[in-house]
């Protein structure tokens, strides 16, 4: 089905119906090249990490379900793993690592020990890979999170603790950057919050506020790395408040011109972070994205090309904010083959850049300002069913990855050749 003459062919044909359109479908996969997508090593191993050789996600309020075989269980493994991810996509690619995937050689160290050396050997993989690397402070699956609150804690040395983390992640982060020679995006989440209404909201949100205080203190240069902080409305075991709410980071994020971290899974389930963007955009300088795919709640399944992220990178590229927009992936579904995983996800979150390349954006402004709204409505409807497979195809083949359905095949080879003898 897939095979070059006939993706070729297919390519012709619709080049010429979006040309039809005043769309070069030329150009549009050639700033496809702009279209990084940072890989979050977390999908291999169901947010695991390597601090101890059973080392399992526990509390934060996230889960990952399901118990799929083939699990990478070392740090060789995820990265094997995700050389075969990054052999079966298209375009740029980065990773985004967690600090609790340290390579810590079989030794204890606390997180509030972490030094570059143990993560020394991912930048070189990223290096051999000619990959950038995000990096992550992980402020959860551990005892001191244990009681909900971390940063915003009110026991000073469980404050102090994690306060002390995220200056080494930041420092961690800072010589990525340097190595690699593109910065490296360091993004803060933490799960602290409360299952039962509490009392003294503003209290725990002081606390958080002086412990980022804290831990930005060092400023490095933005070409090392760049601070973000990720909202969200509640997870499991903290229904009643999350600290670090919407409002909270988006303050945050511009008084102190950080980026703000959009999880689509983070909002009420109307919202549309889609629509975010255009406004954050307003008042800082960059965002990072956290795509993933909610369902009923921060489920944080696979990225599908569903019409929520076909908004947001229409928005991302209509309005040219590709070098102000970071997007990183955040899902983890244990329950299907973990590679299939990854490429489904990242491969529906390239197609819907492409998609958004291919809309003739200035004719359907021209309907909007001309209050042409019936013709506007029309048009995006007709975009729909127009050839995009053809396109992503011929993308796919340029690019030497499979195209189509092809990489199915490749991923049950691997599953048989690897993953199944583990
Ligand atoms: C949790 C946040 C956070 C994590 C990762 C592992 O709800 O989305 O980004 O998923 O840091
Ligand atoms: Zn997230």
């Amino acid at each position: 089905m897939t095979n070059e003459t006939l993706i070729q062919k297919s390519y012709e044909l619709a080049r010429e119906q979006y040309a039809a359109l005043c769309v070069d479908t030329d150009k549009a996969i050639a700033t496809m090249d702009d279209v990084a997508i940072s890989l979050h090593c977390w999908q291999a191993d169901d947010v695991g990490g390597f601090e101890t050789p059973d080392a399992a996600l526990s509390g934060g309020g996230i889960q990952a379900t399901g118990n799929y075989p083939g699990k990478a269980k070392t740090i060789e493994q995820v990265r094997q793993d995700l050389e075969k991810v990054l052999s079966l996509l298209p375009g740029r690619q980065r990773l985004n690592l967690h600090a609790l995937y340290g390579d810590f050689q079989g030794k204890k160290v606390d997180r509030n020990q972490i030094e570059v050396k143990h993560f020394q050997s991912w930048i070189d993989w990223c290096k051999t890979q000619g990959i950038g690397m995000d990096f992550n402070a992980s402020c959860f699956s551990h005892p001191k999170a244990d009681s909900g609150f971390t940063l915003s804690s009110k026991d000073e040395n469980i404050r102090q603790f994690w306060v002390e983390h995220v200056k080494r992640c930041r420092a961690i982060s800072a010589e990525i950057g340097k190595q690699l020679g593109t910065p490296c995006v360091h993004n803060i989440w933490i799960p602290d919050g409360s299952k039962d209404v509490p009392v003294d909201r503003n209290g725990y949100r002081n606390q958080l506020m002086k412990s980022l205080d804290e831990a930005l203190v060092v400023k490095y240069p933005k070409e090392q790395m760049k601070d973000a902080v990720e909202s969200k409305l509640f997870g499991i075991g903290a229904e009643a408040m999350t600290v670090g709410s919407a409002e909270f980071y988006m303050g945050y994020a511009m008084k102190n011109n950080i980026l703000l971290c959009l999880d689509n899974g983070h909002f009420h389930p109307t919202e549309q972070i889609g629509d975010k963007v255009s406004s954050v955009l307003q008042f800082i300088d960059e965002i990072l994205l956290h795509v993933t795919r909610p369902i009923r709640w921060d489920s944080d399944h696979v990225v599908t090309l569903n019409e929520e992220i076909q908004l947001i990178a229409s928005e991302v590229i209509r309005n040219n904010f590709l070098n102000r927009v970071n997007i990183g992936l955040d899902f983890f579904d244990a329950s299907i083959n973990r590679i299939g995983a990854y490429v489904v996800g990242t491969r529906a979150a390239k197609k819907a850049f492409l998609i958004a390349l291919l809309e003739p954006t200035a004719k359907l402004l021209e309907y909007e300002e001309n209050g042409q709204n019936f013709e506007r409505l029309a048009l995006m409807e007709e975009l729909k069913t127009m050839p995009f497979g053809a396109i992503w195809n011929y993308y796919c083949l340029q690019q030497g990855v499979p195209a189509g359905a092809d990489y199915i095949a490749e991923i049950q080879k691997y599953e048989k050749e690897v993953l199944l003898s583990r």
